[in-house]
């Protein structure tokens, strides 16, 4: 008897409970068909979400469930990219401040948003404290750190010379110190090519969203001096590379790795021996452009002595490069991490002619500079004219290149007409390993035009990309670790894996969709899309689609930065 009553109790509270979910449910019932930026939009920014319902009309509603919007959808649009079809909804002419959802039918709604002022300044700052969170060989404490503090790992003041990198200077076995700088990615590995890319962008961002950065604080050790913190963080990083010059000929290691990939542990925990493998050409350009390019930065900001350091190194660089202009980097037989090998260095010897150039005004460099122009494209860290271009379009020899001036706009506006026609409004059309970074450069470059034109409908084009990354993409998903309701959770990234905290180190963007490793996890556990615009696993084992890298955050810090400035100022 007893235990009959018990078990109508039991099947009574049951049934109570499942109508009360099933109630929870249909009264919010968030659908990823129905794709927005999951942060927000400022109020006079262009406001745009897709459908991929078919519904001719939309609504907006308040958190009260009032609908204080609508509108008409526009035509059903397929992209071959991503498998399927959306119609767009076009709210920019509703403006009024507050926390939305997106509505279709009173059935469906999107995850919720804001419309309102400075809405990215939190997300800029994220954006670019993840370098510090990257800190090879220090400490990250708790005041600086939050939840994610963790020890120091990677002194690196005892690394081999490789025998790839062996010479009469530095024989097999001798030991040198290159500490400091940051992690390239999910790995522990730190790589110039790469580094010269990052460091690039972010010397940029400091020059050219100056007042901007001037008034940024990222709580990091250094803040409330009297550096801006960019310029702070970026430093640790140039000062790393120094260090990975050969004072005795000038050549430059390509990287600094262990032997291979080490687990997933914290770095305190791994002891692999550390080495610096083969002077290339590649190495050897991206510094020399880098640290022509710092030049000038540091002088602005009353660093003589490190300015005058970074001025030698680039000329013995570039000197080492010009003996020696054809040694591509090949990967060691004993060694396997991440390769940055790149057969092709025309595009490197113009950025790396156009930063000495820049330097120094010499006849020779503008000559080599001329001899290996090409068009400018989106740069990644095996294509980067373009970081050239930008830097002398933002020096005072503007004048004297009107065609490369052309040649850098005709890109960015064959970009805004690639995202005028495509369904998903937005300027990518390949998905390469880190196409997300791919959006982000495409966004820096669209503010660099502004900045060029004063034409405003550049910046509108980078807010669609900032939407995109934010979650106003195929996948539904903003790629931001901490940022937007559902984000980057697992990222291929040894730290965020192995120190036991929940939530990913914040800031950081994922690498995005593509379909170039397809079996990176066991395709019988992780099911990935066949469409590279879905292509996307947010699982730990995804290197190809969910990795984090220096050079994929910092044009994301550019664009994050950009935008927020220029709402500030509007
Ligand atoms: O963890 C590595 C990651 O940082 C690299 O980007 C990636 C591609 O080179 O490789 C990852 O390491 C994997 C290796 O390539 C294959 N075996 C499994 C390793 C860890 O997932
Ligand atoms: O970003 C790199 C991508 O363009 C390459 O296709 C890929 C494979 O070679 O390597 C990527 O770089 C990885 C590097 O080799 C090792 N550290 C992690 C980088 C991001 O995945």
């Amino acid at each position: 008897m007893k235990n009959h009553k018990l078990l109508s109790y039991l099947l009574i509270s049951l049934v109570i409970l499942i109508a009360a979910c099933s109630k929870k449910e249909s009264a919010v019932n968030i659908s990823e068909d129905i794709l927005i930026n999951q942060i927000g939009y400022p109020p006079q920014a262009e406001k745009k979400a897709l459908l991929r319902i078919d519904a001719d009309e939309f609504s907006v509603k308040n958190t009260a469930g009032e609908t204080v919007y609508t509108g008409k959808t526009g035509e059903w649009k397929s992209w071959e990219l991503s498998g399927d079809s959306v119609r767009l909804a076009d709210f920019s002419d509703f403006t009024s401040p507050g926390e939305y959802v997106v509505s279709v039918n009173d059935s469906v709604q999107s995850y919720p948003f804001l419309i309102g002022d400075r809405l990215y300044s939190n997300l800029a700052d994220a954006v670019l404290k993840s370098y510090y969170f990257a800190r090879c060989g220090v400490d990250i404490d708790s005041v600086h750190g939050g939840m994610w503090h963790r020890k120091a790992g990677h002194p690196d003041t005892l690394v081999m010379i490789h025998t790839s990198a062996a010479d009469g200077y530095r024989p097999k076995g001798t030991v040198i110190s290159s500490p400091g700088g940051w992690y390239d990615a999910g790995d522990y590995g730190k790589y110039i090519v790469n580094s010269g890319i990052t460091t690039y962008t972010l010397l940029l961002s400091s020059e050219m969203n100056k007042e901007y950065h001037h008034q940024q604080s990222l709580n990091i050790p250094e803040s409330g001096d009297d550096v801006p913190d960019i310029l702070d963080e970026t430093l640790v990083n140039l000062k790393w590379m120094l260090t990975m010059q050969d004072p005795n000929d000038g050549g430059v290691y390509h990287k600094l790795t262990t032997k291979n990939f080490v687990g997933f542990v914290m770095p305190a925990e791994t002891h692999d021996q550390r080495y610096v493998v083969q002077k290339s050409t590649a190495a050897a350009l991206d510094f020399a452009a880098t640290m022509a390019h710092a030049v000038g930065v540091l002088q602005a900001n009353g660093m003589d002595e490190l300015a005058g350091q970074a001025k030698e190194s680039a000329v013995k660089a570039w000197n080492w490069a010009l003996r020696h202009p054809d040694v591509p980097y090949r990967q060691p037989e004993d060694i396997s991490t991440g390769a940055y090998g790149d057969g092709l260095l025309v595009d490197e010897w113009f950025w790396a002619a156009a930063e000495m150039y820049l330097m120094n005004g010499e006849k020779e460099y503008l000559d080599l500079m001329k001899d290996n122009y090409s068009k400018p494209v989106t740069p990644t860290w095996n294509q980067v004219q373009t970081l050239g271009v930008i830097s002398i379009l933002n020096s005072d020899k503007r004048n004297k290149f009107p065609e490369i001036e052309q040649d850098f706009i005709a890109h960015v506006d064959h970009l805004l007409a690639k995202e005028k026609s495509a369904p998903y409004v937005v300027s990518i059309d390949k998905f390469a390993w880190g196409s997300n970074s791919d959006v982000a450069n495409d966004g820096m470059l669209k503010l660099i035009a502004y900045h060029l034109t004063g034409d405003t409908k550049y910046v509108a084009s980078a807010q669609n990309d900032l939407d995109y990354l934010l979650g106003r993409n195929a996948t539904a998903y903003c790629f931001i670790t901490g940022y937007g309701s559902k984000s980057t959770m697992h990222p291929h990234q040894r730290i965020s894996s192995a120190d036991g905290v929940e939530p990913p180190m914040p800031g950081y963007l994922a690498g995005g969709p593509n379909i170039s490793v397809m079996t990176d996890c066991n395709p019988d556990e992780v099911s990935r899309s066949k469409f590279p615009a879905k292509s996307y696993a947010d699982v730990e084992c995804s290197y190809s689609t969910n990795e984090t890298a220096i050079n994929w955050n910092a044009p994301l810090v550019f664009l994050v930065s950009g935008i927020d400035y220029f709402d500030a100022t509007r």
